[in-house]
């Protein structure tokens, strides 16, 4: 069984190949300053500003980019973290959380929601087609199935299996990461953040959310403010990790507030990092990220512990960032 040591030895190290030529960088400096530009959590960020991109190149808005960008990991089931294919919770279903928002301020979001592939497309939907910003289970599968969403079974075989097997283990859910083997049955939601050629910016978040959690839990990612903010006139950000905690410090805002009182994008996310490290007894034992966005085009994150990446892709460049991380080793 992969340890969580091991886990991020083999991530580190397939880094060059899934980078092209580019070099993995380090560290808590703002980059950037430039747009279009995309950016995104996880490696599988990477196919996710691919197809991002190919909506800025043409001149296509943010909005439309960062929902075409996640449906990428939505439709994988090889991320076993986002959408189809994605981790159940301990009954064995497998639900899911998506927040889009855009520099209007207009935002939509699904929580808890079922057999929908694109969970993204519906937070749109909700955003563009009801006065409210978020709609929960049962009520928004209504609103999808009522919308032209498919019903569909998003738990693959080989998910099954895996829950199978966590039953027959009975092991207890745990959010904490520093528990050997954890790390990948809790992270790598994505969220992403775009900045199309007119110089608009918007966000998108989606996840299946912390594998084996309670079913009906809700965590961080769809909540306007906790996995994703974003202010037009300011920049925008998204959160990943232990969403308890970031809901708890309200964390994507608290970037977009930073910056909005002079802080870079990696600063900002830095400051939300020592907001959770000050508030939260345990937070040593988890895992989160920030990553963040300004209108210059000018990005930074950071994390608590060692291991968080983001993909990055811009007219000049197209790679994965390692965050700096407040603490240094594992
Ligand atoms: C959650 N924040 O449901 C999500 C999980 C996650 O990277 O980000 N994973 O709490």
């Amino acid at each position: 069984m992969q340890t969580r040591r091991s886990f991020i030895k083999k991530s580190t190290a397939v880094l060059p190949v899934i980078c092209f030529s580019n070099q993995v960088l380090a560290g808590a400096v703002s980059d950037g300053g430039s747009f279009p530009v995309v950016i995104s959590t996880w490696n599988h960020g990477l196919p996710a500003n691919q197809a991002a991109w190919e909506v800025l190149v043409k001149g296509g808005s943010s909005l439309d980019a960062v929902e075409a960008g996640v449906r990428v990991p939505e439709a994988d089931p090889e991320v076993i973290t986002v959408g189809y294919g994605g981790i159940p919770d301990a009954d064995g279903k497998v639900t899911l959380d998506a927040c889009i928002m855009d520099e209007k301020g207009r935002a939509g979001s699904v929580t808890f929601l079922e057999h929908i592939k694109h969970p993204i497309s519906v937070a749109r939907l909700v955003m563009e087609k009801t006065p409210h910003v978020m709609l929960s289970g049962d009520g928004a599968l209504k609103f999808a199935l009522e919308n032209g969403f498919k019903k569909e079974n998003l738990l693959t075989p080989k998910m099954k299996a895996a829950w199978k097997k966590w039953k027959k283990e009975k092991r207890t859910f745990s959010t904490k990461i520093n528990i050997e083997n954890q790390l990948l049955e809790n992270h790598d939601t994505i969220g992403m953040l775009a900045i199309d050629k007119e110089g608009r910016l918007s966000g998108a978040c989606t996840t299946s959310g912390m594998g084996y959690k309670l079913h009906g839990r809700v965590g961080d990612s769809p909540i306007i403010g906790a996995g994703l903010f974003v202010d037009g006139e300011v920049g925008g950000a998204v959160a990943t990790g232990s969403g308890e905690l970031v809901m708890k410090t309200l964390g994507s805002f608290l970037v977009v507030e930073m910056m909005r009182n002079g802080k870079s994008p990696s600063e900002a996310c830095e400051e939300a990092v020592k907001r959770i490290a000050k508030k939260i007894p345990d937070y040593k034992n988890h895992q989160v990220g920030f990553l963040a966005l300004n209108l210059k085009g000018e990005y930074g994150s950071f994390c608590i512990q060692p291991g968080f990446n983001y993909a990055v892709k811009n007219g000049s460049t197209e790679k994965l960032i390692d965050a700096e991380a407040w603490f240094k080793t594992l």
